[in-house]
């Protein structure tokens, strides 16, 4: 499969800093962007990197950005907007991926984007000081954040189920890696810190899975009215149900097993449990305990919080 795909491995210069595509290391045995010495997703690709990387895409007044560190419930939080923002579909399907009506930023060009209708709707993964911004244009981000153990887990068996990103380590491996500030996607904690430091922000709704899951509809009101819409109870109740898991897996949402190539190893989905509380059936004791003791010394002092199950 992977010969369907180009992985020449050239340093390139982007904005005067030293960036590699979809490339796979010793030290990072998967297959990731690196960006000035940080780990992205190889979604950023020689055609879409210079310009999500290099900060030249141009915001336009109404863009709403979906940001998720790797694993966090990007898919989830897309399709809720999705239904609550009811867009018609401009682009052809097969030119772009996106779940529901919604395009996945670092897979997508900007001339792409160019043709959607405003307010546009996009999903990323990129960091605070790299998420496209604007001075001028009301732009807003909306941000979900998942536990470390079951980010962990969920992209420990992502990176090993996605063909293009191949990863054949063990559990204790890619834990090591997620610690080490190398999981799919970079540094967990640099991510989340990192935005979490403008939940305050006006602009920023900063949303938790673990709450979403426990209040969906609250939770959906929420994002909603912050999206600038007032809906009514029912209308809530009717998305959550659209949105649960069950559902969303049913009509394989995002698209991921019809993919032309076929991304994932047979037998997986993208869809796996969709829980709060994996991790207790990966973490041995000891893990653990190095775990929290890492988390600790992130959080400590952040008032951020999470619900581990
Ligand atoms: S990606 O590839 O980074 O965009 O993945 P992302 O969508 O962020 O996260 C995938 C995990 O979210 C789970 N998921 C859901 N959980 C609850 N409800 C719904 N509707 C839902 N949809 C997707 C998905 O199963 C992945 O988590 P795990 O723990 O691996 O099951």
């Amino acid at each position: 499969m992977k010969e369907e795909l180009d992985f020449t491995k050239k340093r390139v210069t982007i904005a005067g800093k030293s960036a590699i595509f979809q490339n796979k290391t010793a030290e990072v045995p998967f297959y990731h962007t690196e960006f000035d010495g940080e780990i992205f997703t190889p979604a950023l690709s020689e055609n879409t990197g210079p310009t999500y990387l290099g900060g030249t895409f141009e915001t336009r007044p109404g863009d709403v950005f979906l940001v998720a560190y790797p694993k966090s419930g990007t898919h989830w939080l897309t399709y809720i907007t999705d239904q609550i923002a009811k867009k018609p579909i401009i682009l052809n399907k097969e030119e772009y991926v996106a779940i529901g009506t919604i395009p996945f930023l670092e897979r997508t060009l900007p001339e792409q984007l160019e043709v959607l209708p405003s307010p546009r709707y996009m999903y990323t993964h990129l960091p605070y000081h790299l998420v496209p911004c604007s001075r001028e244009h009301k732009v807003k981000y909306v941000v979900i954040v998942r536990n470390p153990r079951d980010v962990a887990v969920s992209q420990f068996n992502f990176v090993r189920n996605m063909k293009i990103v191949d990863f054949n380590g063990t559990w204790n491996e890619f834990l090591s890696l997620f610690m080490r500030g190398t999981g799919f996607g970079g540094s967990y904690f640099g991510w989340v810190l990192e935005w979490w430091e403008h939940q305050e922000d006006n602009n920023v709704l900063f949303l938790k899975y673990e709450d979403l899951k426990k209040e969906p509809t609250k939770q959906i009101g929420i994002l909603a009215n912050f999206l600038g819409y007032q809906l009514f109870q029912e209308e809530l109740e009717e998305i959550a149900e659209k949105c649960t898991f069950k559902t969303m897996k049913a009509n394989g949402v995002g698209s991921i097993e019809e993919n032309k190539i076929s991304l994932l190893r047979e037998g997986k989905s993208f869809y796996r449990k969709g829980i709060v509380g994996d991790w207790q059936n990966y973490f041995s004791e000891e893990q653990l305990e190095k775990f929290n003791r890492w988390c600790n010394s992130h959080l400590e002092g952040t008032r951020l919080e999470f619900d581990f199950g």
